[in-house]
């Protein structure tokens, strides 16, 4: 009945020929790797039956997807880094690495070189009218002492849920600060409070989020990347109490334990002091690393970022 053509003999050597099995340079890894998504693509256009319309329907959206630089925001919306986030947490708790404040996925918009400065930084430019906001807090290490000289990489978008360099519009570095931790481990940021993300509406991956009856919106957020010498890297972000995508975020990223409250302050005589206008925010947030258990680990992935020098 149930005749497979994707898994006969014949094919499973066709598929090893196309992936470079029949030759000795090249990379066996590779060649692993591509063998593996032959044999499962043969077994998903076979099972699903899939028509040569919807085939040759997902290679132009390939290609248009690249074209847009959108890949990395699907791999997010279809849950797949939020996945790698999951593995990683399991392979974690089999080796007994646990503790410390829970990783999140890094999204597709973080610029490396970010202006550095020492114990605080004010991230805005100062031309959006959004609500100041005053982000504070601690690096801690297992036992819960302060990480003194911790770097805090942070980077959120603005009031139209966008981030610079992806948005031209904006200034260079525009709500991106890389600040040194002071000798009681604190940070201390002055931005102005970020609204949620929304996948732009005529792209790609909107387009496939449409057809799966699903929106693209991310609830306000701040991402985070905190390494310091002996200390794993750590990749994550909070998400801002009250918003309505809180727990509806395209992306899967909201964690219990990564929602930070978020103050609003009226006091006129505060304000005035810090230079604000009443209704300022305030975020105070600690973070918590755990040791690296090889030098390895101090270090985020290789995945390649946007790289700008400040
Ligand atoms: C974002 O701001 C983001 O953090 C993710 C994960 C995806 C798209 C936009
Ligand atoms: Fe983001």
């Amino acid at each position: 009945m149930n005749t497979s053509i994707s898994q006969t003999a014949e094919l499973q050597a066709f598929f090893k020929q196309a992936s470079g099995f029949g030759n000795d340079v090249g990379s066996s890894r590779l060649k692993s790797i591509i063998l593996r998504i032959l044999q499962d693509s043969a077994k998903v256009i076979e099972d699903l039956n899939i028509t040569d319309d919807e085939f040759w329907k997902a290679v132009d959206y390939l290609n248009r997807m690249g074209s847009n630089q959108e890949a990395g925001l699907l791999i997010a919306g279809l849950g797949l880094e939020h996945f790698l986030d999951l593995l990683q947490d399991a392979r974690d708790q089999q080796a007994g690495l646990t503790g410390g404040t829970p990783r999140t996925i890094e999204g597709p918009l973080y610029v490396a070189g970010a202006p550095l400065s020492h114990g605080e930084a004010r991230m805005d430019d100062g031309s959006d009218p959004g609500a100041a906001m005053f982000l504070q807090g601690r690096v801690l290490d297992a036992q819960g002492q302060p990480v003194a000289g911790a770097i805090v990489d942070l980077w959120h978008a603005n009031t139209m849920g966008t981030y610079s360099y992806f948005d031209s519009s904006q200034s260079a570095f525009n709500l991106r600060r890389r600040i040194v931790t002071d000798s009681e481990g604190r940070y201390r940021a002055r931005s102005i409070v970020p609204s949620g993300y929304g996948c732009p509406p005529t792209g790609t991956t909107q387009e496939v989020l449409d057809q799966l009856g699903r929106h693209g919106n991310r609830p306000a957020h701040i991402h985070f990347f905190i390494s310091a010498p002996g200390y794993r890297h750590l990749t994550t972000q909070i998400n801002l109490a009250g918003d309505k995508y809180l727990w509806d975020d395209f992306a899967f990223a909201t964690r219990d334990g990564l929602v930070a409250e978020v103050r609003f302050n009226n006091d006129l005589e505060m304000a005035k002091r810090l230079q604000v206008e009443p209704g300022f925010a305030e975020i105070e947030f600690d973070f918590q690393l755990q040791h690296a258990h090889a030098p390895q680990a101090e270090k985020p992935s290789q995945r390649p970022r946007a790289q700008l020098s400040a």
